[in-house]
Order: structure tokens, then C-alpha cells, then sequence
């Protein structure tokens, strides 16, 4: 297996409950605005919610974040219904004399038993998220990924026709006429079909640049010299937008990633287009993967 170190993307803590806000939403702009609230495949404006997983990997740590907040919502207000009740029946008005009890053993016994169980009842998801990222399943499209300064290049193997493509930002009018968001288009995207496993073997020609694509739920580091490995299988069609994500220069913001995810047919159709339109003569990358 290679040697995937996969990162999650860090789960900001937007809100409390970013469910509860989505509700929210919901009644406040309708159900086709809520529709669109939570994102897919590229951040929306007064977004509250993480984008919308299309992922399994994606789906469990959007589910793992929402457990979190409800947790950390929980802790939260117990400690300060606790302090509430300090300031409002132990202040020094109330209560001139103060307690000398220095030690209750069950108290003790809970307070360290209760914090124990919250942090195991957090584990257990937590790995339960890990295995399925690490689990590496046996690939049905491998891709190569190859992050410049600013762009990214992708290397499709010789069975789908080996070809190599650049993706750069699209910019001015061409972004305008696409209909695709600002500084998160490319002029060539990134195709894979839907429900197949997909792997990328992530790499960088120059600095250290990092693929990531909020909506599949992961990030993996573009490192020269190394080739680190993580797999996808995206189950709803549509076009998935991400951005580098290690600060790799003065255009680290301009090399955005737009991943196409289509039907088998469709896939087979591009293939057979982009073969001969990044028409190459080496036939192909090589990929080393002990599942293949
Ligand atoms: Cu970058």
C-alpha cells in the first residue's frame, strides 16, 4: 500500500449544530434556497454548513462533525449551567461562609469516569472514520496527480487511453462564459465516473502543493519526490470544485481543482475525446499499486 497520508479537511467549528442552522435555513429561505445551503461542490454565500459529501469517506466525517458539535454543545452548557450556579447561589452575598470540604470521593470518581466515557464515545466514530479512509479498496480508475507552480496535471493510465492534460484557472471572460464559480474553475477538469473507485497517486513537480476537495472529504499532500495515495468513490454526478491546500507560492490561489463526475458512458465518451485532444506518444503513465 502506498504511503497515503490522507488529511481530513480541518472540520471548522462553524456553528453549534450546523444541522440545527441548516433547519434553520430551511424555514427561513424556502426549500429550494435550503436545497443549495449547505453547498455542493463549491462553497456558497452565508454558507453555515460543511459542503454537502458525496463521498462515503465525506458522508462519515460530515456525520462525525455534527456528532461532535452536539457533544461539544452538551459539554458546553453543563459548564455553564455550572457556572451560573456558582455566581448566582456561591456569591459572597449569598453565601458569606464558605464550605471548607476539600475532598468528595464519589464527586472525584465522577468527574474523572464521565469526561472517560464522552472521550470514548468519540473514539469509536472517530475510528470507525479512519478504517474507511485507510481502507484502500482495489481501484477501478487510477489517476495520476501532479501539482505544479500553479497548476495542477493529470495522467490518465494506459487503459483508458494514457494522456496527460493540464488544468489551470480559468480566468476573465472564459470563466464568465463557463458558468462556473470565480478562482474555482479549470479549463480542463478532472473526469472520473460515478460510483467506480477511484485512485489518485498525488505528486508535485516543483513545491509542496496539496489536493484537496472539501465535497469527497479529503485533502492528501502533493509532495516532490513522493507519491501519496488515496481513493474516492463519488456516488452523485455533478462538478466538484477544491483548491491547493499548502501555501506553495505567490499563485497558490489560482490553481484550482474542478473534478466532472459522470456516467460510465460519459466517461468512456471523454476518455475516447481526450485521447486523441492530450494526444501523447509514451503511452501512458506507469502506476505502481499492490492492488492492481
Ligand atoms: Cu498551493
Amino acid at each position: 500500500m502506498g504511503m497515503a497520508r490522507a488529511q481530513i479537511r480541518p472540520a471548522t467549528v462553524r456553528s453549534f449544530g450546523g444541522r440545527a442552522a441548516a433547519l434553520a435555513a430551511t424555514g427561513l429561505l424556502g426549500s429550494a434556497a435550503a436545497a443549495e445551503a449547505a453547498g455542493t461542490g463549491q462553497p456558497v454565500p452565508w454558507q453555515m454548513d460543511l459542503q454537502r459529501p458525496v463521498t462515503e469517506v465525506a458522508t462519515e466525517i460530515y456525520n462525525f462533525h455534527h456528532l461532535l458539535n452536539w457533544i461539544m454543545l452538551a459539554v458546553v452548557l453543563f459548564v455553564l449551567a455550572l457556572l451560573i450556579a456558582v455566581v448566582v447561589k456561591f456569591n459572597e452575598k449569598k453565601n458569606p461562609t464558605p464550605s471548607r470540604t476539600t475532598h468528595n470521593t464519589m464527586l472525584e470518581v465522577a468527574w474523572t469516569i464521565v469526561p472517560v466515557l464522552i472521550l470514548v464515545a468519540i473514539a469509536i466514530p472517530s475510528f470507525r472514520v479512519l478504517r474507511t479512509q485507510l481502507s484502500d479498496p482495489k481501484a477501478d480508475l487510477m489517476v495520476k496527480v501532479i501539482g505544479h507552480a500553479w497548476y495542477w496535471s493529470y495522467e490518465y493510465p494506459e487503459d483508458v487511453g494514457g494522456f496527460k492534460f493540464d488544468a489551470n484557472l480559468l480566468e476573465g471572460d472564459d470563466q464568465v462564459k463557463s458558468g462556473q464559480p470565480k478562482l474555482l474553475a479549470t479549463d480542463n477538469e478532472m473526469v472520473v465516473p460515478v460510483n467506480k473507485i477511484v485512485k489518485i497517486q498525488v505528486t508535485a513537480a516543483d513545491v509542496m502543493h496539496s489536493w484537496a476537495m472539501p465535497s469527497f472529504g479529503f485533502k492528501i499532500d502533493a509532495v516532490p519526490g513522493r507519491l501519496n495515495q488515496f481513493w474516492f468513490k463519488a456516488d452523485r454526478e455533478g462538478t466538484y470544485h477544491g483548491q491547493c491546500s499548502e501555501l506553495c507560492g505567490q499563485r497558490h490561489a489560482y490553481m484550482p481543482i474542478t473534478v466532472k463526475v459522470v456516467s460510465d458512458q460519459a466517461f468512456q465518451a471523454w476518455t475516447a475525446e481526450a485521447k486523441t485532444k492530450f494526444a501523447r506518444t509514451d503511452g501512458g503513465a506507469k502506476f505502481a499499486d499492490a492492488n492492481r
